[in-house]
């Protein structure tokens, strides 16, 4: 009798341990995740600013910017990538810290609506549409931004 409870006991205790490992690593990976997106978003900006420049010279494009909802260089990724595949943008670039997006098209091929629902389809609030549920919810962790954050900081 004695000796089945001790046994018992010993294996709760196996329990306990190996859940603390889990938590802990989760918590490390859950770091590690969070320094990449930061790093990711400051490389970013520098990139993109340059390509602006050169494209913008080459032909006389429409632009337009208006805010959009994120969190970091992943973020950025991802709206800019949704913006850049409605034909007729040759530039889009996010600001993630003013929550803005700045867009230069050819005005005969497309209009900002077009942006608006891509952007949202990708997962983002735009100012006028908000962001679709499913693709928010496939988002990594730390791209799923605050709902109430504020836009055109
Ligand atoms: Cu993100």
């Amino acid at each position: 009798m004695n000796f089945s409870k001790k046994n018992h006991e010993h294996s709760k205790n196996n329990v306990v341990n190996v859940s603390k490992k889990v938590i802990l690593s989760i918590a490390v990976i859950a770091a590690m995740v969070l320094t990449s997106c930061k790093n990711d978003s400051k490389q970013e900006t520098e990139t993109t600013q340059t390509d602006q420049t050169e494209v913008v010279n080459d032909m006389a494009m429409a632009e337009v910017s208006f805010g959009v909802r994120g969190n970091c260089g992943m973020c950025k990724e991802t709206i800019e990538k949704a913006a850049n595949s409605v034909e007729g943008v040759s530039v889009a670039t996010w600001d993630v810290d003013k929550k803005i997006i700045a867009i230069s098209f050819d005005d005969t091929k497309t209009d900002p609506m077009a942006f608006h629902d891509a952007i949202a389809a990708s997962g983002y609030d735009t100012e006028k549409v908000s962001g679709n549920e499913e693709a928010y919810n496939n988002l990594p962790g730390c791209c799923k931004y605050d709902h109430d954050m504020m836009m055109n900081q």
